[in-house]
């Protein structure tokens, strides 16, 4: 293995400030205010955790402590999440990168039904509703956060239809990867809401506890940016795939023997700073490792002809064989699993 990656890079560096939360929330469109969001607090606000095996991984800095709101979201409804670097008005805009500075890497959402979400630490298990990666490109490539930043830092996430109702807490999660080349290198971004779902159903779907699901050493958390690669492992569990939300992204899991796919690090201009130059890097983690390919999933059209999906209804993705046409506003694609009708 070639030392190729021990060499300096002014652009990770210059990333390095580029820190971001997540800090508004959206039922169905509308604006929650923040008032059940447990927003990261002080200077270091924006700051990401970065050891997996600390109980800040659940909710952030300060985020086991609950607040006052819960906001109400109906089962099936959609969910924004919102990201900028800062609280200030002029970081809101969108021209502004939600995450700047090369911080490209996964959006994940994870959920964990508790009894009083204002008073609910964290600790229970949490089970997954949405997780983007790598959407194409590699050395740095084009990323969910990438398209965060292009979308105004919104992220749609449906609640699952058929869950059961009650108190819940949201777990919103950007890993920022322009470090991760080193242990303890990936940068977590994350917040926690609190909702109360309503209607819904009876899953109660299993999940996983925090600390506990990460490890540094997962190739999806010890990850080397700046190579060619065609693919990249979300951490954590695979998304749930009940009660209507989007299609479980197990089903594009596709395991790569390492003879197939070139895994040669990519002669390249890009150099880069470790801030602990002895580190080793091995860059064989992932070669051998089921690769999670968001790319080059063939998309399923509608099987249902003459029924409109409803407005905020899914209207296509992955396995879908619902309704493609929108009964009103206009189909949007939230990712590959998952479309919907949007005003
Ligand atoms: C959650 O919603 C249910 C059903 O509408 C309601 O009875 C309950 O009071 C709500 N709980 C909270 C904390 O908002
Ligand atoms: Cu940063």
């Amino acid at each position: 293995m070639k030392a190729t990656g021990l060499v300096i890079a002014a652009a990770s560096v210059a990333g390095a400030s580029a820190h971001a939360i997540f800090q508004k929330l959206a039922v169905n469109g509308v604006d929650q205010g923040t008032s059940c969001i447990r927003l990261p607090q002080g200077p270091s606000a924006n700051f990401p955790v970065t050891l997996v095996s600390s109980n800040d991984i659940r909710c952030n800095v300060g985020g086991s402590t609950g607040v006052s709101g819960v906001c109400s979201v109906p089962a099936g409804g959609t969910i924004t999440v919102e990201m900028h670097p800062t609280y200030a008005a002029a970081d809101q805009s969108c021209s502004v990168e939600a995450i700047g500075g090369a911080h490209h890497g996964p959006v994940q959402v994870y959920l964990q039904k508790v009894a009083d979400a204002t008073t609910a630490d964290g600790s229970g298990p949490w089970f997954k509703i949405y997780a983007e990666g790598l959407i194409s490109g590699y050395n740095a490539g084009y990323w969910a956060t990438d398209r965060m930043n292009d979308n105004c830092g919104k992220v749609n996430v449906v609640i699952p239809a058929g869950l059961a109702p009650g108190n819940y807490l949201v777990r919103a999660e950007v890993i920022a990867l322009h470090a991760a080349f080193q242990t303890n290198g990936a940068q977590f971004y994350i917040t926690c809401y609190q909702i109360n779902v309503t209607g819904g159903g009876s899953a109660t779907p299993s999940g996983v506890l925090l600390p506990g699901a990460y490890s540094p050493t997962d190739p999806g958390i010890y990850w080397d940016l700046y190579r060619s690669f065609s693919s990249y492992p979300l951490p954590g569990p695979t998304v749930y795939s009940g009660g209507g939300s989007p299609a479980s992204s197990s089903t594009t899991v596709r395991t790569t023997t390492a003879t197939t796919t070139a895994r040669t690090t990519t002669p390249s201009s890009t150099t880069r700073a470790t801030t602990t130059p002895s580190t080793t890097r091995a860059t064989t983690t992932a070669t051998t490792t089921a690769r999670v390919t968001t790319t080059s999933s063939t998309t399923t059209t509608g099987g249902t002809t003459g029924i409109s999906a409803p407005l905020w209804g899914q209207c296509g993705g992955l396995g879908w064989t619902g309704p493609t046409n929108c009964a009103s506003g206009k189909c949007v694609s939230t990712n590959v699993y998952y479309s919907q009708c949007q005003p």
